[in-house]
């Protein structure tokens, strides 16, 4: 693998830990379980899934509920509670989850909801649906026993203030700047079973009623349990325009590794950008075998991964900057 690994002293410990005790219960080389997540949050995700899967749970119950981490976390900007408000002053959630049998659920522009991807693996269990939206979601979240919860912390609120005195317009988010944290969370369990899901509150101060790719089933998100898993952060419509983690898995399919496959699909991004406007994008990629591996446009994207052999650690990703592969 070229990615670089990056070990935070912090999660030294837990990471020994978790090495000693899957030392213990893996034979050498194995490669499950394993959980990989966007970003730097994806670390206190990672510790939060690892325990499902470390026990022999379902892949699906790992991601839900490390999703749930940083959708709960108030200091997160951009998931769940104190995640950036839209233009108008609105968190707006989206959110989705896909299990190892290809189902899946989504839930989009949805308010007032602390864990919109449990909501949204409510839609994939207990109805015909793949996807709800704004007031239905909502409506739906509350016949399910989720409470109203006000999402607006007061930091989010003062950014948002901030945006508006000087009076900008929604725009791309600045390259890993306001758009750091969306968390995509992809896992291979002890059965050999994958799943992911994928939670945010999008581009911060974006349009009311904007949607990006993170619910999106396909773009934010794939999962084929034949193949692979994928999944998306960064400037949403660049991912949407291509359908940015079906084609991770669809490269992974042909044979490539994971991180060729996200190098691959940030290279389709790059070659279709109609408008060569500047944003970050980046994949991460978990394949069946339990290899796993990311890919950015622009520097500075990083993942976290959690498994028997390593602990949880980041690891920092090429980018098609830095091999001069942009526009
Ligand atoms: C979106 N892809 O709404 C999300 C934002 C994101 O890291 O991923 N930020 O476009």
């Amino acid at each position: 693998m070229k990615d670089t690994l990056i070990k935070p002293a912090r999660l030294l410990a837990f990471s020994l830990a978790i090495a000693a005790t899957a030392a213990f219960a893996q034979s050498a080389g194995a490669k499950k379980p394993v959980v990989i997540s966007t970003w730097h949050l994806g670390l206190a995700a990672n510790e939060a899934a690892w325990p499902v899967l470390k026990s022999g749970g379902r892949a699906l119950d790992a991601v839900e509920t490390g999703a749930r981490v940083p959708e709960a976390d108030p200091h997160v900007g951009t998931v769940g509670l104190g995640g950036a408000p839209d233009a108008e002053g609105h968190v707006t959630l989206d959110a989705c989850i896909m299990d190892e049998h290809g189902n899946a659920g989504s839930v989009a522009f949805l308010e007032n909801i602390l864990h919109p991807v449990s909501v949204a693996r409510k839609v994939m269990e207990e109805t015909p649906h793949v996807m709800l939206v704004g007031i239905g979601a909502e409506e739906f979240a509350y016949a399910h026993g989720f409470e109203k919860t006000n999402l607006l912390t007061p930091a989010a609120r003062e950014r948002w203030e901030k945006w508006l005195k000087e009076n900008r317009k929604p725009a791309i988010p600045k390259i890993n700047v306001e758009n750091h944290d969306t968390i995509g969370i992809l896992a291979l369990d002890e059965a050999g079973n994958l799943s992911g899901a994928c939670t945010t509150s999008g581009a911060g101060f974006k349009m009311r009623g904007r949607v990006g790719d993170s619910p999106l089933i396909g773009d934010g998100l794939f999962v084929d349990n034949d193949v692979g898993a994928a999944a998306a952060t960064g400037w949403g419509e660049a991912v949407i325009r291509n359908c940015g983690s079906f084609l991770v898995v669809e490269f992974m399919r042909q044979g490539h590794s994971p991180t060729d496959a996200c190098r691959l699909a940030i290279e389709r991004l790059i070659a279709h950008d109609p408008e060569k406007r500047k944003y970050q994008v980046g994949f991460i990629a978990l394949n069946k075998k339990g290899e796993f591996g990311g890919y950015s446009i622009e520097p500075g994207f990083a993942y976290s991964v959690c498994d028997a052999d390593g602990g949880n650690r980041m690891i920092k990703t090429e980018s098609a900057r830095a091999r001069n592969e942009t526009h």
